[in-house]
């Protein structure tokens, strides 16, 4: 199915930090992995109601539900679907493994923004920059709360993060540059470095905006700060075929 990127997407890739696969999945791929989703999102956010929050997750506004993939053949064939083999060989080499998995729901009429980070911001690795696919499971919208990206910021290296009340941040969300918004439809993919400072705005619609983010890495992926490797990477493509 080679070559799924266009060189022009690719450009934008190295020059901006990141670009779009529009339309990449269709409804009818997306149903049975929404269906999976949504139940693990459902337990998740049972719990939460009773803690309140749990990491960077709050009750009712926004939800973080990782290694889904790890417990769930469903969604562990879907991350192995063979337009990720192309994209992911296209842009990290021939070797590479699932990194992290998470679905990001966001409820409706919230207050805040999610702030402007790196992903290498929360666990710095080596070697960086890995790669971000945040998957639109229904439309992102500018009022639902969609991703912004700073262009080129992935070439300012990993920055100092320090903690906010919704997450850690990297940069202002009162600076006059607050990038470019990215809305999708459902089924698309924006596609970006690990490096690349993005937020998500306010979802100040009536529904629920609803992702699922997946990070795929070169293989032999190691903690930046203790050498070791990370725990729990699933082999997806070795030589650049699949893994079965
Ligand atoms: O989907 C969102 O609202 C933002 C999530 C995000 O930026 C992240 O998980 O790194």
């Amino acid at each position: 199915m080679r070559p799924l990127i266009s060189p022009e997407q690719h450009q934008q890739y190295e020059e901006r930090g990141f670009f779009v696969l529009e339309d990449l999945f269709t409804a009818t791929d997306l149903e049975p992995l929404l269906a999976v989703l949504e139940k693990h999102h459902a337990l998740h956010e049972a719990r939460l109601q009773q803690t309140g929050t749990e990491g960077i997750s709050r009750a009712g506004e926004i939800a973080f539900t990782a290694h889904i993939a790890r417990n769930d053949p469903t969604v562990l064939a879907f991350c192995r679907r063979p337009e990720f083999i192309a994209i992911t060989t296209q842009l990290l080499g021939p070797d590479v493994d699932l990194y992290w998995d998470q679905t990001v729901f966001k409820g409706p009429e919230g207050q805040h923004q999610f702030p402007w980070h790196q992903d290498d911001g929360y666990t710095p690795v080596t070697p960086s920059p890995y790669l971000t696919l945040w998957l639109a499971l229904n439309d992102a919208t500018v009022e639902n709360g969609c991703v912004w990206v700073l262009p080129g910021s992935h070439r300012l290296g990993l920055l100092p993060h320090k903690p906010g009340p919704t997450g850690l941040t990297c940069y202002p969300l009162d600076a006059p540059d607050q990038g470019v918004p990215v809305p999708v439809r459902a089924g698309s993919v924006v596609v970006f470095q690990s490096l690349t400072v993005h937020k998500s705005g306010t979802n100040r619609s009536s529904g629920m905006r609803k992702a699922y983010i997946i990070q795929y890495a070169q293989a032999g992926l190691r903690s930046a700060l203790t050498g070791e490797l990370i725990p729990g990477t699933i082999p997806i493509a070795r030589g650049g075929n699949a893994v079965a």
